[in-house]
């Protein structure tokens, strides 16, 4: 991507909401664009706190900074760039700095305006993506992306390495993950535990300590393993565990690092997951996953999930299909007795698990998010 034979700097503008979707995202499509197209990057972007959480190496209190070989800019302490980019991601319609844009529209040649979008697996993605609109008082064009799951979106993010790095995840890889955080390596089937605070976390736990068959849970430190701990009682206050109850065994995780991360959902037999990042890792990991859609007040989460379910179980037969969206539901409707739930989705993991790898392999076969952005902007700028 050059004009004038100089690499031109892309922008990628983030600022985070809540929870760690927004940073994770824009620090996964930045690391793809430096490392698999050679590409200056520059992340703005208003926490570093968070950043630092998925990535440890990051200085939170630094204005500017490299880190993996992107120049991370805390906004607005760095203060905003002259507009020498190329293209100018900004990230989730977060809306950019009024100032950034009076300086793009004075340029001669102002970037590519690019607006990532949310992840979504309804329809009308197909048609908007890509589109273009122009800024409503000055005459920048930006351009809507969309992230999906067919063709004829942008895609998802996907290392070049990923689906090798997972399958070389063997039997002797998944125990030092376990040793390195302290615990022997499950000899039953593990699970791990991403959701948000207000997800029937009691009505699992006590679904999961009733049934028949062992599993041992991993839950990352987060508002939610609070909730696992007040649900163990007092001896669970502190400390990793594992505390058992009944057919349970609950191991208390540190928050991982975001490139660590994969390797918990690689480690376990299906993965809990929420939001959008971990939903797609999960779905990379090729894992039977319970997905809780970032809950929104217009009711968008529910046909974000909806959506979903249906191209996700088209080729998926009874009864599996009803245990999964069953449970699904119940999860996420917050059921508070999920047992019934819970012991037809545990019946159907196997069935589950060779339709999940089954769905890597199609998704694998669609587009790679950071390849089709480079590609757009390789045919709009000019
Ligand atoms: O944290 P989230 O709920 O972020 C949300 C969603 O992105 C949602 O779409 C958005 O609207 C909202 O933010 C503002 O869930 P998500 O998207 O899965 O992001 C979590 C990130 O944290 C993801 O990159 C995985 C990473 N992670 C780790 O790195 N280590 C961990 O231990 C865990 C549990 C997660």
């Amino acid at each position: 991507m050059t004009r004038s034979g100089t690499p031109q700097i892309w922008d990628i503008f983030c600022r985070v909401v809540d929870n760690f979707g927004d940073a994770g995202v824009c620090w996964r499509l930045a690391r793809l664009l430096r490392q698999e197209h050679d590409l200056p990057v520059r992340l703005w972007i208003d926490d570093l706190k968070t950043l630092q959480e998925l990535h440890p190496g990051l200085d939170p209190e630094a204005s500017v900074q490299s880190c993996a070989g992107i120049t991370v800019c805390r906004w607005p302490q760095a203060g905003l760039p002259e507009p020498e980019a190329a293209v100018i991601i900004e990230a989730f319609g977060c809306g950019l700095p009024e100032e950034w844009v009076a300086r793009m529209a004075q340029t001669a040649r102002p970037p590519l305006w690019i607006i990532l979008e949310y992840l979504s697996a309804e329809d009308w993605v197909d048609s908007h993506h890509g589109l273009s609109s122009p800024h409503p008082q000055l005459a920048l064009p930006r351009y809507f992306f969309f992230p999906g799951f067919t063709p004829l979106t942008g895609g998802l993010l996907r290392e070049a390495d990923l689906l090798p790095r997972r399958d070389n995840f063997d039997t002797a890889a998944r125990d030092a993950f376990w040793n390195e955080l302290g615990f022997d390596a499950p000899q039953v089937s593990a699970a791990s535990l991403f959701a948000y605070a207000d997800a029937p976390v009691a009505a699992l736990l006590s679904a999961m300590a009733a049934d028949a068959r062992p599993l041992v849970l991993a839950v990352p430190e987060g508002p939610l393993l609070a909730i696992v701990r007040s649900w163990l009682g007092a001896e669970a206050r502190t400390g990793q565990g594992p505390w058992r109850r009944g057919a349970l065994e609950v191991r208390a995780l540190p928050f991982l690092p975001q490139e660590q991360y994969d390797e918990l959902l690689w480690a376990c037999d299906f993965n809990f997951v929420r939001g959008e990042d971990s939903f797609v890792r999960a779905q990379w990991a090729g894992k039977p996953l319970v997905w809780q859609p970032y809950r929104q007040d217009d009711g968008a989460h529910q046909r974000k999930m909806a959506a979903f379910l249906a191209r996700y179980c088209s080729e998926l037969a009874s009864p599996a299909v009803d245990a999964l969206r069953g449970f699904w539901r119940g999860w996420n409707e917050g059921s508070v007795d999920l047992a019934p739930a819970w012991h037809d989705f545990r019946s159907e993991v196997a069935d589950l698990a060779g339709h999940a790898r089954e769905w890597t392999t199609r998704l694998a076969d669609g587009g790679e998010l950071a390849a089709q952005l480079v590609e757009f902007a390789r045919r709009k700028v000019k």
